[in-house]
């Protein structure tokens, strides 16, 4: 206790990494405004630009979720304030883990060696309201975050369980958790070693808060002969018991650091305590040390070095995580995919442009080239080509603005150029036939086979001509969108890379 109050607890100029996080969520924005995606090439009602506006829609909810975003900081932020004198523990584990029965106990101790306790509550802002002493139970008793000074230079917060059932009360904790220096994880002796509830506390210890696992409850009844009558007494759980399951727990719990990808050194050996035990012969020195509750001081003094390294960096650390879990962590929720459906669409698009040009060229062939006998037929008494070939020009256009319509009716085509007009050779035209009479030769009719094939093969030339202009003014557009995802994704992307480069000044040893 005396060692608590006499932590020296000094803090970093954390000005220059606040402002860079501030520089970084408005270089951010700036980013994001600058990359919003364009479907000017594309009509409003194409699956491209559908999915072009989701993106947007995605990046514009996230960026103006920034400033709600920042206001749910301010309690964390409130109560980081409010204990700003004290070496802060998280007391954190399943529901009757017993948490509040070893916070009251060592609230009764300090309290007993003259220290001054509060209790309090945390409201929705992050203002700690006094409270009384915590209520212990066989049922689920604690419901919100609360905690206690232990003399000015210690604070436990007290959790409420963990749940299978409702994510609320985790959310709940892990809100204020930002604020705790150093977490204890209890863990019933009767099934010691959950690790599957360190999940819950992943995101805390990857800001290499240490971690002490402490065994509680660690009693059991034992019959026992008093006066001749058979009596059950609670007992401290042999000493071998203990060591064998710290030792258990420790085994399990660095695997499951290590499977979490942290850095096993965090872990600080188990320690075995009965709080229940603690409390016999009103909580007598020997009582004390046979519960465990001495090695859990020394314990809890060892963690208070590497405590004070995570303390220093607190108020970075919260405006870290913010950025990090709920800035990018909403972006890469909203936006990423997003974005990923919209580069689907794009390679699902680009895909099928080779066969639309295809099948663009045969309906107008279907369409045109059928018209051609009556529009020889009926331009043939004036040998008029110049006119057929006016007639299949008109024919031509209206059956490509079709064709367009039907083809390529995601993209705003032409903005470049319209394909050039069909104008073909004039060197063909109808031709004579001529037949002998009377020595002379006279006309017997127009023979437009030549004129006929020519005008085909001219037709198929232009119909290449012009599905290849669209094509590839397809594939423009949608390269351009695709440069401009790629840069909305390199935007994300180096935001993610500094902000790890500011996480790793921050956390590099001084
Ligand atoms: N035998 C024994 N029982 C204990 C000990 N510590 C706590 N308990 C009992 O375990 C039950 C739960 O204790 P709490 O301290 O309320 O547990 P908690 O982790 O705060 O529970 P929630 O707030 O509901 O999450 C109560 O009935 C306590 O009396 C102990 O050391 N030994
Ligand atoms: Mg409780």
């Amino acid at each position: 206790m005396a060692e608590a109050e006499a932590a020296a607890l000094a803090s970093d100029d954390l000005n220059p990494l606040l402002a860079r996080l501030d520089g970084w969520l408005s270089g951010l924005g700036t980013g994001l405004a600058s990359a919003r995606l364009d479907a000017a090439a594309l009509r409003e009602d194409s699956e491209i630009a559908r999915r072009i506006a989701a993106a947007n829609a995605a990046v514009d909810a996230c960026v103006s979720d920034w400033p709600r975003q920042r206001d749910a900081l301010r309690p964390v932020e409130a109560l980081a304030r409010s204990l700003d004198q004290a070496v802060v523990l998280l007391v954190f584990g399943k529901f009757n883990a017993g948490k509040s029965s070893l916070c009251n106990v060592m609230a009764d101790r300090f309290a007993a060696h003259g220290a001054e306790v509060d209790y309090f509550h945390l409201d929705a802002y992050g203002r700690l309201e006094s409270c009384a002493r915590f209520t212990e139970g066989a049922t689920e008793t604690t419901s919100r975050i609360q905690g206690i000074r232990l003399g000015q230079r210690l604070a436990l917060l007290d959790t409420p369980g963990l749940h299978s059932g409702t994510g609320e009360h985790a959310a709940l904790t892990r809100r204020f958790a930002d604020c705790a220096d150093a977490v204890l994880w209890l863990t019933s002796s009767s099934t010691p070693g959950q690790v599957q509830e360190l999940d819950e506390l992943a995101s805390e210890l990857r800001r290499a808060k240490p971690l002490l696992p402490v065994i509680t409850r660690s009693d059991r009844y034992e019959e026992d002969e008093i006066d001749g009558a058979l009596v059950k007494l609670m007992r401290n759980k042999p000493t071998a018991d203990r060591c064998g399951q710290e030792a258990d727990v420790a085994e399990r719990a660095r695997d499951k650091l290590a499977a979490l990808g942290l850095d096993v050194t965090q872990l600080r050996p188990p320690v075995s305590v009965s709080v229940h035990m603690a409390r016999a012969e009103g909580a007598s020195p020997a009582a004390m040390a046979e519960a465990g509750m001495d090695r859990l001081y020394s314990a809890l003094r060892a963690l208070v070095s590497p405590a004070l390294a995570y303390r220093r960096r607190k108020p970075a650390e919260v405006r870290l995580r913010h950025l990090d879990e709920t800035v990018v962590g909403d972006l890469n929720a909203r936006a990423r995919p997003a974005l990923e459906q919209l580069n689907a669409a794009l390679d699902d698009v680009a895909g099928q442009l080779e066969c639309r040009s295809a099948q663009a060229q045969e309906d107008v062939w279907r369409a045109v080239v059928p018209l051609l006998p009556d529009l020889l037929d009926a331009h043939a008494p004036e040998r008029d080509a110049a006119g057929v070939r006016g007639s299949v020009s008109r024919a031509l256009q209206s059956a490509w603005a079709e064709v367009l319509d039907t083809h390529f009716r995601d993209f705003r085509l032409g903005r470049d150029a319209q394909p050039a007009p069909f104008e073909p050779a004039a060197d063909i035209g109808f031709e004579e036939i001529m037949i002998e009479v009377d020595g002379g030769l006279q006309s017997a009719g127009t023979d437009a086979t030549r004129l006929h094939a020519a005008l085909e093969r001219q037709i198929r030339d232009w119909v290449a001509v012009a599905a290849d202009h669209a094509r590839e003014e397809c594939a423009e557009s949608l390269r351009e969108v695709r440069v401009g995802a790629e840069r909305l994704d390199a935007v994300l992307r180096a935001h993610e890379a500094s902000l790890r480069e500011i996480r790793s000044d921050l956390r590099a040893p001084a």
